[in-house]
């Protein structure tokens, strides 16, 4: 049977929606966007552990920029996120999706995919995935309100309790 333009656009389709290995995609404007080091007046500290993190709320002013100094003291790989509960939900599959092609175990991350700057598939400027042990920074220009969480989208881990909530005011 030949191929008709309709099964050639759902082949296209299919290949555009199916999981992105290499990019995540742009951050949506109603979750924020990459802050400058010289507009941070503000680090807060970060400590992620298994598997919570502490604060788990974080209290920002609308349009404030603030310095992530974020610590994985568990024994597991986790992650810093900042974004709207839709974007954690796609990266959340995204996470899977990289954990089942085996770019990533339970405590680590595979060289090129994460953990720092330059990664091919963890590169988001909203997040940062640690191993154990290891220290990442977020700087991040917060909009000037809306429905924002933190979230550690490794397999499992907001589930079990790893997700926090933004809150805009003083
Ligand atoms: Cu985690």
């Amino acid at each position: 049977m030949p191929v008709n333009r309709f099964q050639t656009l759902a082949a296209v389709l299919a290949i555009a929606t199916a999981p992105s290995m290499a990019l995540a995609g742009p951050v949506p404007a109603e979750a924020g966007s990459p802050g400058r080091a010289a507009d941070a007046r503000r680090t807060v500290d970060v400590v992620m552990r298994d598997n919570s993190f502490e604060p788990q709320t974080i209290q920002v002013r609308a349009g404030e920029t603030v310095r992530f100094r974020v610590v994985n003291r568990g024994q597991l790989l986790h992650e810093f996120n900042i974004g709207t509960p839709a974007m954690h939900e796609a990266h959340r599959r995204e996470m899977l999706a990289m954990m089942q092609a085996g770019h990533m175990t339970p405590t680590s991350v595979m060289a090129g995919h994460g953990a720092g700057h330059g990664g091919m598939a963890h590169d988001d400027p909203n997040s940062v995935l640690l191993e154990p042990g290891k220290r990442g920074e977020v700087i991040w220009r917060f909009p000037q309100g809306g429905t924002l969480e933190i979230s550690c989208n490794v397999p499992g881990h907001s589930e079990s309790g790893m997700v926090g909530q933004v809150r805009f005011g003083r």
